[in-house]
């Protein structure tokens, strides 16, 4: 009778502990894992048929991730881009097919010389301050929406950066604001 019981308690409790797994499984993979900070997307002029997005990266997780691709509804084409030297000692754009590593609890730097996202064949006029969108799709953090700023080589003299953030499971938040000096 008691071995019986003992059976069921034990019963009750592996259920308690598999549930409980199951329950917390999404908190945990909702933890940030994805930050994005001054995020902008340059472009020579307002009819250039390319740009050229920038940002930091930041990966908060201890598992490394990678930026797969990037997605945008106002380029025909969108690569992810470096720079390397080329035989006659001037800095060449080539295009990284596998993508760019975040390491575990790393910034990934998408700067101007270095690695950059490509926007080609623009389907709309780029102008200084309005926003494009872009989708992020990464190796382990999924897909992340942003809008990011358009920068025109001739800037004005307002500043904007924005902050955005994801969670796994949910939709991304951002924040932005704007100085002017
Ligand atoms: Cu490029």
């Amino acid at each position: 009778m008691i071995l019986e019981y003992c059976k069921r308690a034990r019963y009750f409790y592996n259920r308690l502990i598999f549930f409980g797994i199951v329950l917390l499984a999404p908190w945990v993979a909702s933890a940030e894992t994805i930050l994005v900070e001054d995020a902008y997307v340059r472009a020579s002029s307002k009819l250039a048929k390319s740009a050229a997005a920038f940002m930091e990266i930041r990966n908060t997780s201890s598992r490394g991730d990678r930026l797969l691709d990037v997605k945008s509804d106002v380029a025909k084409k969108v690569e992810l881009h470096t720079h390397i030297e080329g035989d006659d000692d001037v800095m060449k754009m080539r295009r990284v097919e596998d993508g760019f590593v975040v390491s575990a609890n790393g910034v990934l730097k998408l700067e101007r010389g270095g690695d950059h996202i490509m926007l080609m064949g623009l389907s709309q006029p780029f102008v200084d301050g309005e926003a494009i969108s872009l989708t992020l799709i990464f190796e382990t953090a999924g897909s992340i929406d942003l809008e990011i700023p358009i920068h025109l080589k001739k800037r004005s003299t307002s500043r904007s950066h924005s902050h955005i953030h994801t969670h796994k499971n949910s939709k991304p938040h951002k924040h932005e604001h704007t100085h002017l000096n």
